[in-house]
């Protein structure tokens, strides 16, 4: 049931601005999604934000998230020596199928999703399961920016200041039974609003899911993002609340999250179900280990132009090895991809 036509003449290696690579990763989907315009709702940030990243369009953050901001405004973890990309790129230039295939399609048509209000199930093997509005869930973290890098299995990365919190502290409040060993997580299913999800010819088996294994979910590099860039989260960004494994391939970080599940086996993942030979479980960033159909040796760092490619080589873990590398000792990555 695949629809995959890769061609050796599709491919050259040497072209990391693979936007033929896209296409195909599209085709894999079928046919195009129609789009839906909605223009934006104006939104608010404070004005230290708006000079720390300039550009950052103003968000209109619901009173609880305002209240939780972190007092530091510099996240432990950051990226050194890289900029941050712009608001601008990391808002229009997009994954987000549920809005459409193409790069522009989530930021175009993303205003549509009602993000309040939102609740987010706990469930399976947990001590504590429940349904919860957003703001509950969220009482017991502190907020905190990191600033990561995010690498997609596309090759191509940004720079993004993310805040949110970290999963362990969640698992810390839910407490996992015995039986837990894997974390699943599941995007909100909405045809009227998503536009992906109606589209008779996607192959995507909707909701969208992503998981990990406990310990990965327990790193502390691993968090829940509530927003980015000093407000919160734009709708195409996987508002209101959205998984940052920053050592993962970018499809890893599923998006507007409404259920949460702790399993005991390995959860069947959306990029898997549709193409178990080019993208894995684990999906860790690794650029000895090349997509069928091309290399994952280098990247394009978003702003690249056409003209003047930012070109850089991939590294390792996405260059989070020091604190991720222990995770896999002993597990062949090159079979485990
Ligand atoms: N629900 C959902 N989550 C998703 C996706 C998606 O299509 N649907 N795309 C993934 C992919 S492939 C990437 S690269 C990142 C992109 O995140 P960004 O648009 O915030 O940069 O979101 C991930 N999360
Ligand atoms: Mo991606």
């Amino acid at each position: 049931m695949l629809i995959k036509v890769p061609k050796a003449s599709d491919c050259h290696e040497s072209d990391v601005t693979p936007e033929p690579f896209y296409l195909s990763r599209r085709n894999v989907l079928g046919a195009a999604v129609a789009g839906l315009a909605v223009s934006s709702l104006p939104r608010w940030a404070n004005a230290a934000d708006a000079e720390r990243y300039p550009g950052v369009e103003p968000g209109k953050a619901p009173s609880w998230f305002a209240e939780k901001l972190p007092a530091t405004k510099w996240g432990a973890v950051n990226v050194k020596d890289e900029a941050v990309t712009p608001f601008k790129d990391a808002t229009h230039y997009n994954n987000f199928y549920e809005f459409g295939a193409d790069k522009g399609d989530p930021a175009a048509n993303a205003g549509a999703l009602k993000t309040e209000p939102w609740s987010v199930v706990v469930d399976g093997e947990v001590g504590k399961p429940g349904r919860y509005e957003l703001e509950d869930f969220m009482k017991p973290y502190q907020l905190e920016e990191r600033i990561y890098r995010l690498r997609c299995v596309e090759a191509w990365s940004m720079v993004i200041p993310w805040i949110g919190f970290p999963i362990s502290a969640l698992l810390k409040e839910v407490e996992p039974t015995s039986k837990a060993r894997f974390i699943r997580f599941e995007t909100l299913q909405d045809p009227k609003t998503m536009p992906g999800q109606r589209s008779g010819f996607a192959l995507i088996d909707w909701p969208y899911v992503e998981g990990l294994r406990l310990d990965e979910a327990m790193n502390p590099l691993a968090i829940l993002a509530v927003g980015m860039y000093g407000r919160e989260l734009p709708n195409q960004n996987g508002a209101p609340l959205r998984l940052v494994v920053p050592w993962k391939y970018g499809f890893k970080s599923i998006k507007s999250i409404v259920r949460i599940s702790l399993v005991s086996e390995q959860p069947k993942t959306t990029w898997q179900s549709i193409a178990s030979d080019e993208y894995g479980f684990y999906a860790n960033v690794n650029p000895t280990v090349d997509h069928p159909r091309w290399t994952q040796a280098r990247e394009r760092r978003l702003p690249s132009g056409l003209f003047k490619p930012n070109v850089r080589d991939t590294q390792m873990f996405n260059g989070y090895s020091d604190e991720v590398a222990s995770l896999y000792t002993g597990l062949d990555l090159r079979k485990n991809y």
